[in-house]
């Protein structure tokens, strides 16, 4: 089998970044971001979905985490795009419902080469660990338009905001691993009749 690894490197006047990532790893995870809240988050995908991952980023904290956060992003789906490849013999759907205490999210994620983000979380409150809630939303929509993926999430439940946002991280990383997995039953097929995705 193919290594699934990659490494982008994505540079702008408002940030710096490199994003190295093994599909088929175990989970292994280091970040230099400067946000740790995203950080925490970052290292749910990477536990949850058996995926490595080491992130730099050099961005403009001072003005605030907007930038740096929807690049982490950007750069991830990329990173993603690069890692896949063409997608011969990968389950392709994956989807995961995770519980943490009282917040319960789904997550449901397709790799069909097109990009669309629906996400629906109530945030009980506007900032969590010093972060600013709406940039999740910033986070998730440079994946998808890097990645081309379909995403929806949804939090169904919850009254804690880090109980809402680690369930959906928890239950992202899942789904990512279901649907990049290599299905032996496929032999290598495209996971679509079209035979393209
Ligand atoms: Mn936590």
């Amino acid at each position: 089998m193919a290594e699934r690894t990659a490494l982008v490197e994505r540079n702008t006047l408002e940030t710096q970044i490199k994003v190295s990532i093994n599909l088929d790893g175990s989970g292994k995870a280091r970040f230099d971001i400067g946000v740790p809240f995203l950080e925490h988050m970052l290292d749910q995908i990477a536990r949850h979905g058996l995926i490595d991952l080491d992130i730099e980023c050099k961005g403009d904290l001072h003005i605030d985490d907007h930038h740096t956060v929807e690049d982490v992003g950007i750069t991830l789906g990329q990173a993603f795009t690069k890692a896949i490849g063409d997608k011969k013999g990968m389950t392709r759907y994956g989807h995961s419902y995770v519980p943490l205490d009282e917040a319960l999210s789904r997550v449901v994620i397709d790799f069909s080469g097109r990009p669309g983000l629906q996400m629906h979380v109530p945030f009980t409150r506007a900032v969590v660990g010093g972060f600013d809630v709406d940039l999740f939303q910033e986070f998730f929509q440079g994946f998808v338009n890097h990645a081309l993926v379909s995403l929806h999430i949804d939090n169904l439940r919850g009254t804690n905001t880090h109980h809402q946002i680690e369930t959906v991280f928890k239950a992202f990383g899942r789904a990512l691993r279901m649907a990049v997995e290599l299905d032996p039953r496929m032999a290598g097929q495209m996971p679509s009749t079209k035979g393209v995705l």
